[in-house]
């Protein structure tokens, strides 16, 4: 079984807009409204998968019902740890094949919400093989709590995807427990080695900095154009097909399902980059964030070109 972690869920409304302007009235043209947060996103991946998948985080308050009664709908195991906050909504504004991020800060965690947490995750992480954590942190929840979900994980041999970014990822990357996979995007990489990384060697001399030693995957996503891999010293170019980008909005926790599906599958090396890879782009082929269509993994996987640029 996976467990996807996503401490600040969200209800996730898309409006598509036909016209844009700031300062204006904007009719919406069509709307949707998910279960989201990134570990949901990445949840609901794994349940098109066919992957046995739980989600577990905070959720309060009626957007909290609303996401619990869609993971119930879905068949998706409910490991979430109930708090007195509200979850919050984050907004994505499509239009003229853009994507625009509204994101609420989410509900405060007290003390002890945070303490049953931790509580639980000990317990479930023993029941699973795989754990992905994605996202930011609600308040009140400290910027070592990750770096503690890793102790607690490695404890039991448990391997850890972690999808964050900016100054949380920084701290996490530098505690004793590593995790299993990161996935930054180039501007996020960029923010962790604080250089500017215009070409391909600026992106392969990052890998290669001592942030990155113990990490066993670094997969660097490029949007269409495919991503850059680290696995264990070899680097990969990898290059997408061209399809027609309908939403974006999820792709990265697309690749993060991909990515757990596949090890869950025992894939290795070349064939878990083509998997994981494959469902960030089937996801921007899709209207709802966090969607795949199963029914093309099989011609995405064939059509993803991957090649050593480095390394044995
Ligand atoms: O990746 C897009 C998305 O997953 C949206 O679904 C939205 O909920 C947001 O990210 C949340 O990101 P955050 O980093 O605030 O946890």
């Amino acid at each position: 079984m996976i467990l996807t972690i996503t401490l600040n869920p969200a209800v996730d409304i898309s409006y598509r807009l036909n016209h844009l302007s700031i300062d204006s009235v904007n009719r919406v043209n069509g709307v949707t409204k998910t279960a989201g947060g990134k570990g949901l996103n990445v949840a609901r991946v794994l349940h098109q998968l066919e992957e046995d998948v739980a989600a577990s985080g905070f959720l309060g308050g009626s957007l909290g019902n609303f996401i619990s009664s869609q993971i119930a709908e879905l068949g998706i195991q409910d490991y979430f740890v109930p708090i007195k906050g509200e979850t919050r909504n984050c907004i994505a504004v499509i239009h003229d094949g853009k994507q625009t991020e509204i994101l609420e800060s989410g509900p405060n965690i007290d003390l002890d919400e945070a303490a049953l947490f931790l509580e639980k995750f000990t317990v479930y992480v023993q029941q699973v093989d795989i754990v992905t954590i994605s996202g930011s942190l609600p308040k009140g929840i400290a910027n070592d709590f990750y770096e503690k979900l890793l102790t607690i994980a490695a404890e039991h041999k448990t391997p850890v995807l972690l999808d964050t970014k900016g100054e949380l990822l920084a701290i996490t990357l530098k505690s004793k427990t590593k995790p299993f996979l990161i996935k930054p995007n180039q501007d996020e990489l960029a923010d962790l080695v604080g250089k500017n990384l215009a070409e391909e060697a600026d992106i392969i001399d990052a890998l290669n900095t001592s942030i990155f030693a113990d990490v066993p995957w670094v997969v660097v996503t490029l949007g269409a154009k495919g991503a850059i891999v680290k696995n264990e010293g070899i680097i990969y170019r990898v290059m997408a097909p061209k399809v027609d980008a309908t939403n974006p909005v999820g792709s990265g926790d697309s690749v993060i399902a991909g990515f757990a599906a596949g090890l869950s599958r025992g894939l290795k090396g070349e064939d878990l980059v083509k998997f994981g890879l494959t469902m960030g782009v089937l996801n921007a082929m899709e209207e709802s964030t966090g969607q795949i269509d199963p029914e093309k993994v099989e011609w995405c996987v064939g059509e993803m070109e991957v090649e050593k640029i480095a390394g044995d």
